[in-house]
């Protein structure tokens, strides 16, 4: 009888806590989205080309979930050719087998099949993207990935409230021609992937540019209001300059995780990253329309690049007073260092009571890792258009130019196959010399391919530090990492000292980030704590670079713990 009596109380205890789990936002929502791949014809700069995209859209569908969500996803390929997607900024904790890049964690989506992913968010909150994670489909599979608080929890900067409206910013690139022609020319001759012919904001050139006007993204706004503007630098190839005419940015959020607000008028984000940025509208304002703008930061100034500047407008729908426009922002010249330098400084994470910081300050291993652009020879008989036209354009990361294995590392590593990977990825650069400055020397020009990959003990500490060389041409160069967010240490300029820069290291509050911009002739130090088993790419975000060879792969292992181990193999993973 007593067990009897005990029952309800127990049941309502029960209903109690899930009652108050669902008012504090404990629940997780399971989401489903269906992705369409497929080539959709587009005009644009006076020309049209059918393009690979999703759900024939360009940019891509958003995925809005809230912080701690599961989505699901079932990308359905009805392309013409092989295709996997990466949810970027997403760890995916024990959980590589839904990543995505191509030959790393999976063999490729094959046309006419599909492949469901699921994606566990956890630590996740601000703005995230996806997009196509082989060869250079990014440039039209991509879109927003929008993690909201949990039910019941605020944003830190504003009460959801007073925030008007959020607006998706996706800066991406617009190639007239096939981009895979330039990939297999690439492939065949080891010649440049050529500049797009116009950037893009939200899919569109804008006014500036052939064909342009009338088509501009545009977005209506009301006098005296919050926007949160959620920017994604989609694009291949170049780090951007974004503002907008006579209003200022507030910057909140980078990479799915907050930041010490600042407020600036241009900000500077390389591909691979977001940036969370409210815009406060005018109570009077001058004119009815505002662009929005951005063009290229050029790192290397010797590089051909897109000179364009893709616009976007603010109309004013509320200001009867308001006449004409709209007013060009006024965006710093395509070399400015200095704006994109100060700008990256000012990137610092919130470390507060609901969204602290744990920065590692023992680390338990350093890696020192050298960018560079290199060259391959050119075999006898073969036409090749890299330097001098008798060489192949490469990359590398401490002189190790990465080639795709025919298989993935993921399920190689898995089943213990030789002869995929070998697991020397140095831990320093191969051989010492002055990194950011070769004075041209030929020497350091030649590189080699493999597939080396480096292999960490679960919760190992690790320090990274990215040396930027001037081996064919200094640049700035974003390195993404997959499977985690990192501690963004230590930046400088020239080459990094061992002995001195980790005394000027910021330990309180570095910006948590998965993608950092290394300066042009410069170093960045990240650390993190290698607590996700799986098998997790590197590289750089410039896409022509990944395409080169400058990447690497990361292989966590599995801890003793349950919570240390991968989830299991899904029956469904695609065949090679
Ligand atoms: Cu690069």
């Amino acid at each position: 009888m007593v067990g009897v009596a005990k029952m309800p109380s127990m049941v309502w205890l029960l209903v109690a806590v899930f009652m108050l789990g669902a008012a504090v936002g404990l629940a997780q929502n399971t989401l489903h989205y269906d992705f369409f791949v497929k080539e959709t014809t587009y005009s644009k700069l006076c020309k049209s080309k059918s393009l690979l995209t999703v759900n024939d859209m360009f940019p891509g569908p958003t995925i809005t979930a809230r912080k701690g969500d599961i989505v699901i996803v079932n990308v359905h390929n009805q392309g013409p050719k092989n295709i996997t997607i990466h949810w970027h900024g997403v760890d995916q904790p024990r959980n590589p087998w839904y990543d995505g890049p191509e030959f790393i964690t999976q063999c490729p989506i094959q046309p006419g099949t599909n492949f469901t992913y699921e994606i566990l968010l956890s630590e996740e909150e601000g703005t995230i993207w996806w997009h196509a994670h082989s060869g250079l489909d990014r440039a039209g599979v991509h879109g927003a990935f929008i993690v909201h608080p949990k039910r019941g929890t605020e944003y830190p900067f504003i009460k959801s409230t007073e925030l008007h409206k959020e607006i998706p910013i996706i800066l991406g690139e617009w190639w007239t021609s096939d981009l895979n022609l330039q990939l297999e020319e690439y492939l065949k001759t080891g010649g440049e992937i050529h500049n797009s012919n116009a950037h893009t904001i939200n899919g569109e050139p804008g006014d500036m540019m052939p064909c342009g006007r009338g088509h501009a993204f545009k977005e209506d706004v009301l006098t005296n209001k919050t926007y949160l503007l959620r920017i994604i630098n989609a694009g291949l190839d170049n780090d951007m300059f974004f503002a907008v005419a006579d209003h200022l940015l507030t910057v909140v959020g980078t990479d799915g995780r907050y930041l010490k607000e600042f407020t600036v008028q241009t900000l500077m984000i390389s591909p691979g990253q977001t940036m969370d940025v409210l815009l406060k509208t005018k109570e009077f304002p001058t004119y009815r329309r505002y662009y929005m703008g951005s063009r290229t930061y050029l790192s290397n100034p010797r590089l051909a690049f897109q000179n364009g500047t893709a616009t976007a407008i603010l109309e004013y729908k509320d200001a009867p007073r308001a006449r004409g426009g709209p007013l060009l922002p006024n965006l710093p010249n395509n070399t400015d260092h200095e704006t994109a330098i100060q700008y990256t400084a000012q990137l610092r994470s919130l470390a507060s009571t609901a969204h602290p910081v744990a920065v590692p300050e023992v680390i338990n291993e350093r890696m020192v890792i050298t960018l560079a652009v290199n060259t391959l020879p050119c075999a006898i008989g073969e036409m090749c258009r890299g330097p001098g036209n008798n060489s192949r354009l490469a990359a590398s990361l401490n002189n190790a130019s990465f080639e795709d294995p025919h298989t993935d590392i993921l399920d190689a590593y898995y089943y213990s196959t030789k002869g995929i990977y070998e697991t020397d990825f140095p831990n320093v650069p191969p051989f010492l010399f002055n990194f950011t400055n070769t004075n041209g020397s030929r020497r350091y020009w030649p590189t080699k391919r493999s597939t080396k990959v480096k292999v960490l003990e679960y919760g190992t500490v690790l320090e990274i530090v990215f040396q930027d060389t001037d081996i064919l041409g200094a640049e700035n160069h974003p390195m993404h990492l997959h499977g985690f967010a990192f501690y963004v240490v230590g930046r400088g300029l020239g080459n990094f000292n061992a002995t001195t820069d980790p005394a000027k290291y910021n330990l309180i509050d570095p910006p948590y980030q998965n993608t950092v911009t290394v300066p042009t002739a410069g170093w960045a130090a990240m650390r993190f704590k290698a607590e996700n088993p799986g098998v997790w790419f590197m590289h750089c975000h410039f896409d022509r670079h990944t395409v080169f060879g400058m990447s690497t792969t990361f292989i966590v292992k599995e801890g003793t713990t349950p919570e240390s181990k991968m989830r299991p193999r899904p029956a469904s993973m695609p065949k090679c």
